[in-house]
């Protein structure tokens, strides 16, 4: 298991399993979560090694941060070929993570600041403490986006805003993230685990089907011209509504054995 520097060290990514909902936490708070490439690798070990009945992934960290992004203490020695490789290590895990088998709710709390933020921008669902602030201080440091930021945050929050907080050095709080769309639900401190872990038993409880074409349809038919997307749609639309499990479920709603929408 690859560990920080200290052959004693806590493992970087905490990983337990309740049910169909695994919980993933950073766990360098001493370091804010400095996210080091040790720790990117246990990310992607405990992601490839989640078992076939975890249906949800929640992200969270341990600590009154998040990440506070990029360990700086790698780039000293970094060369240039060496950055390339080193982003693309990054690349791999946060692909896994957006794309991978199960979506993914992270709960961030006081800074989700750089690489942290390029992290939390792979998520399905964001759920913010009041205390998180969210910021991208690459300009300050003299570095650039290196974890996906440009294309992931830039999704989210247009490149308009990305452009101005790497200028400015403009940091988000809570409510204003909320009102960017960069968060989709805001909570009081200590209240965020809770929030994610029900949010990801609902996820869980939706037909696999649905949940992977949500996450692997939904941003390809975003990147699509209209005539393609609507194409995409269709097919995705077909082959989810043709599974035995969706038959199912509309026949339960019909014959009045299932849920109705219900106002959160
Ligand atoms: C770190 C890091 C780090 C803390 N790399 N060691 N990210 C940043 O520019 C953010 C830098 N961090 C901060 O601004 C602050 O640490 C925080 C606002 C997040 C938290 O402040 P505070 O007062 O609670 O903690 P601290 O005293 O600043 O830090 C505690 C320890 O963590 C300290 O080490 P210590 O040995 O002196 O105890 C810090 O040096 C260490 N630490 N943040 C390494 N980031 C893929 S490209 C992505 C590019 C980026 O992410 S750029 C943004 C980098």
């Amino acid at each position: 298991m690859p560990r920080d520097e200290l052959p004693d060290a806590d493992p970087l990514v905490l990983a337990r399993h309740d049910g169909p909902v695994a919980v993933l936490e950073l766990n360098r708070p001493a370091k804010r979560n400095a996210i080091s490439l040790a720790m990117v690798r246990e990310l992607d070990r405990c992601i490839a090694m989640l078992p076939d009945d975890v249906k949800a992934v929640v992200l969270a960290a341990r600590g009154e941060h998040f990440s506070a992004g990029l360990d700086l203490s790698e780039i000293p020695e970094m060369s240039a070929a060496q950055g390339v490789h080193h982003s693309h290590a990054w690349y791999q895990v946060f692909e896994r993570l957006q794309f991978g088998r199960v979506p993914v709710v992270a709960v961030l709390q006081g800074a989700v600041v750089g690489g942290g933020l390029e992290l939390a921008a792979c998520a399905h669902v964001r759920v913010a403490e009041s205390s998180a602030y969210f910021g991208l201080p690459e300009g300050q440091r003299g570095i650039f986006l290196g974890g996906g930021g440009s294309v992931r945050v830039s999704k989210l929050i247009g490149f308009s805003r990305v452009t101005e907080m790497m200028l400015t050095g403009h940091v988000y709080d809570a409510d204003e993230a909320f009102r960017i769309g960069l968060t989709h639900y805001t909570v009081a401190p200590g209240e965020g685990l809770a929030k994610a872990l029900a949010l990801a038993q609902r996820i869980a409880g939706n037909a696999p089907m649905s949940n992977f074409a949500i996450m692997r349809a939904l941003p390809l038919i975003a990147e699509q011209p209209m005539s393609h997307g609507l194409m995409t749609e269709s097919l995705i639309a077909a082959i989810s509504q043709s599974e035995p499990e969706a038959k199912e479920r509309v026949e339960a709603f019909l014959a009045k054995r299932a849920a109705k929408v219900q106002r959160s």
